[in-house]
């Protein structure tokens, strides 16, 4: 029987636990790569821990020696590299880091599939970004795209994508880039747009949170269903020749869109006043349950804190090359429904989170007044 057997980095994140399920079922032996922490950063895969065909190794896209020994041991067919700093603000903040992870780090898992002589047998996918496209030089963008990197996260993305063209050139290595535009989902980092906009809409109309600040609200973006973008991945690996693709919805929204779209999902109708740094959301009407002493606050404002030196701002991907020569389906989950996945899943964590603090606050009222000992 043939061996399919994939390795992921960034296995912990969004991808990484979307991507593991998929190639569980598809009845891949799934290892991946995580790094030691003293916190538990591991709630996304904990579901696949203990599971017969599923293995974690330590390791790290900085050190590699690590990533020498795990692809030695694994033997892996397949690479999928998704470990990344993903954060475009952070990049700002730590622009050495993120060149040794998001450039270098993909060197070394290149080198690391040679040194271990697996070069002819396994086929790698570099997470490619949209960030690429930068300041962008036309829209909607393809695969024929000019690249214009706009922030030190985007530029050490760049490196990744030619060095992996560069390995399959000089070597002969099956090794591709994926271009992902935004790809969200109920698992998404909380500090990203969509998911600091779902968790916010959850808890205003829960009465656990006042406002939202935000920065550019004008800027636009592809939003897709990362649960249908890891499917793209391993399609780019069944191709039978390596190339890179595009992978995005091919349909566009503001930042604004997305806020006015996610409060409404919430029970919350938003009306837009005001332009730039003043520019502000006032509620002007509710639904179901939601407090109706909302109505006529000012629930969403801007904030410079939330601006970036450079930011990018008019991002819209062109699948058609996906769709044609990997068959696969840009559509599957609308804009609409993506945004109703995320705040169901923040109303209702949100809801349990209350609960849980209700019962602690009871608890300590309890212990105070000596009801329970
Ligand atoms: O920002 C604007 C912000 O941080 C989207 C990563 O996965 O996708 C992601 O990068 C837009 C930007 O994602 C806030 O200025 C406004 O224009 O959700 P984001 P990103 O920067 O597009 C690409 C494809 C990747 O490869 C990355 O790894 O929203 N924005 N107000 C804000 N953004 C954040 N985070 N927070 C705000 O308050």
């Amino acid at each position: 029987m043939e061996r399919k057997v994939a390795l992921i980095t960034g296995v912990t994140g969004q991808d990484g636990s979307y991507l593991s399920e998929f190639l569980l079922d598809k009845g891949y032996e799934v290892h991946g790569i995580i790094r030691r922490s003293s916190v538990d950063y591991r709630e996304r895969i904990a579901h696949l821990e203990g599971k017969q065909n599923f293995h974690l190794h330590f390791g790290d896209l900085g050190d590699s020696m690590s990533l020498v020994k795990v692809v030695g041991k694994v033997r892996p067919t397949e690479i999928y590299n998704l470990a990344a700093q993903s954060h475009v603000q952070v990049s700002f903040d730590s622009p050495e880091f993120t060149a040794d992870v998001d450039a270098t780090g993909v060197l070394r898992v290149l080198e690391a599939v040679r040194a271990c002589g697996l070069e002819k047998e396994c086929r790698i996918y570099q997470a490619s970004t949209s960030e690429l496209y930068g300041k962008v030089e036309e829209v909607p963008q393809n695969e024929n795209t000019p690249f214009h990197p706009y922030s030190p996260y985007a530029v050490a993305k760049l490196y990744g994508f030619w060095i992996v063209k560069e390995y399959r050139e000089a070597y002969d290595m099956f090794c591709c880039s994926g271009i992902l535009f935004n790809h969200e989902s109920e698992r998404r980092g909380e500090t990203f747009v969509t998911r600091k906009i779902t968790l916010a809409a959850a808890r205003i109309s829960q009465g656990l949170q006042d406002k939202l600040y935000l920065g550019n609200l004008d800027s636009l973006r592809d939003w897709g269903y990362a649960k249908d973008y890891v499917e793209c991945m391993w399609l780019i690996l069944q191709n039978k020749k390596a190339e890179d693709f595009v992978i995005a919805t091919g349909v566009q929204h503001s930042v604004r869109e997305f806020v006015d779209y996610a409060f409404k999902h919430a029970g919350i109708q938003l009306e837009f006043r005001g332009e730039g740094l003043n520019e502000v959301g006032v509620c002007v009407g509710v639904t179901g349950n939601t407090n109706p002493e909302l109505v006529g606050k000012t629930l969403v404002a801007v904030s410079e804190d939330f601006y970036r030196p450079t930011d990018v701002v008019n991002l819209w991907g062109d699948p058609t090359k996906a769709r044609a020569k990997l068959g696969w389906n840009p559509s599957k989950t609308s804009f609409e429904d993506l945004v109703k996945i995320m705040v169901e899943s923040d109303m209702a964590k949100v809801a349990a989170e209350g609960a849980a603090a209700k019962v602690r606050t009871n608890l300590a009222e309890y212990l105070e007044k000596g009801i329970v000992k």
